[in-house]
């Protein structure tokens, strides 16, 4: 019955592609399309240089850069935190037995503070445990020692975020704006209600105040009488991976689809972006339900019918990276590349384009801007994995 019901939902959801959508993850759409106003001929797609970083790791989540050419990455297993510089990683002192690790839950996102010079401050989101050993995910704010050394635990920012015992939909993705705020992506722990429920941190995401972990002031529900809802700033989702914010400001994010439609979002305030698997976990419901109450948000772009398990994101820098300059490079695990997003000014999907020169390095999970311009991607494997540096030739 399970089956029938959801191959009925596919054929039925099969006429409503949008255009974007059904051309976006086949690099041959990209490769032969000609040029739309948006990019001119003068803004080809450069050929791409890939080097590797710094090998030897296992499931890095994210890296992120903190100055001096060092970067730090984390890893998701084995929730060791590393510090790279000049090709080679040295593992800095961190609690990472009390990491909670199970599945797709450990050591994940990864975010410095906009100040790290002056305050050598960052941010984990990862999994633990709470009162009575029962799994979490939290938001934790460290500080980095003298020489590098050892992880400092400042505080706890947020902690009670729901994880499942097998770390499945786990989230999770951490992304300073440039107002200063802590954005927040989550996963809906393969609870049904999530969600939906404002009360539930799972299936969102939330905003708060990197220095206190209190909700963000002009959160949409900042005065609600529930703590959780006081930090929603969007809801409905199922997997947040990836966060961005475009140079307009606009906030972008990336979550895995069920069986189909892997998404990327602009957020609204407020916005509900319609996944409601219910009743139990029910995941043959469509990954935004328009037939829920209200107003759902539709997705910029989607998958269609084949997911590709698109996780982190960042924004091209505009100078030096020709027709890839501004747009969004979306990693994709299953789908082992990189999908390149070239958005219109109102910040709809024009293009896609897939380079040839990502495709060979297997599962990629985060991808983050240098300073310089370049992009850093991780791999996602597992045994030898990599931090890569990919920019224009
Ligand atoms: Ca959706
Ligand atoms: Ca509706």
């Amino acid at each position: 019955m399970r089956t029938l019901s959801v191959a009925a939902t596919a054929l039925l959801a099969l006429g409503f592609l949008s255009p974007a959508a059904s051309a976006a993850p086949d690099p041959g759409a990209a490769a032969g399309a000609g040029a739309r106003a948006e990019a001119p001929a003068s803004r080809a797609a450069p050929a791409l240089r890939v080097r590797t970083v710094v090998g030897g790791l296992d499931i890095p989540w994210h890296v992120q850069p903190i100055g001096g050419g060092r970067l730090l990455v984390t890893e998701r297993n084995s929730a060791r935190l590393w510090l790279v510089r000049d090709g080679a990683k040295r593992q800095v002192r961190f609690p990472s037995r009390q990491v909670w690790r199970s599945g797709e839950t450990g050591l994940m996102s990864l975010e410095g503070d906009p100040r790290f010079a002056d305050n050598r401050r960052f941010y984990t989101c990862q999994g633990a445990r709470g009162a009575g050993g029962s799994p979490q995910v939290q938001v934790v704010a460290w500080r980095l020692g003298p020489g590098a050394r050892r992880a400092v635990r400042v505080r706890t920012l947020l902690s009670g975020l729901p994880a499942a015992r097998d770390g499945r939909h786990g989230g999770c993705r951490l992304l300073v704006l440039r107002d200063g705020s802590l954005l927040f992506g989550t996963g809906d722990a393969t609870v049904g209600t999530n969600p939906r429920n404002l009360s539930s941190y799972g299936g969102k995401t939330l905003r708060l105040v990197r220095t206190t972990g209190a909700p963000w002031p002009g959160n949409p529900w900042a005065k609600a009488r529930k703590k959780a809802k006081r930090y929603v700033f969007t809801y409905g989702h199922r997997n947040v991976q990836g966060l961005a914010q475009r140079r307009d400001g606009t906030l972008w994010s990336v979550e895995h689809g069920s069986y189909r439609d892997d998404e990327v979002n602009r957020l609204i305030r407020g916005g509900d972006y319609g996944w409601n698997p219910v009743p139990g976990y029910n995941q043959s419901v469509p990954m935004t339900d328009q037939s829920l109450p209200g107003r759902q948000r539709a997705a910029r772009w989607r998958s269609g019918p084949s997911t590709i398990a698109t996780s982190g994101a960042a924004f091209v820098p505009e100078r030096g990276w020709g027709a890839y300059g501004g747009n969004l490079a979306v990693a994709a695990l299953a789908g082992q590349r990189v999908v390149f997003l070239q958005l219109d000014r109102r910040g709809k999907v024009v293009r896609t384009r897939v380079p040839d020169a990502l495709r060979r390095y297997g599962r990629l999970r985060s991808v983050s801007v240098a300073p310089g311009g370049s992009l850093l991607i991780t791999t996602s494997n597992g045994g030898n994995d990599k931090v890569l540096r990919v920019s224009p030739r």
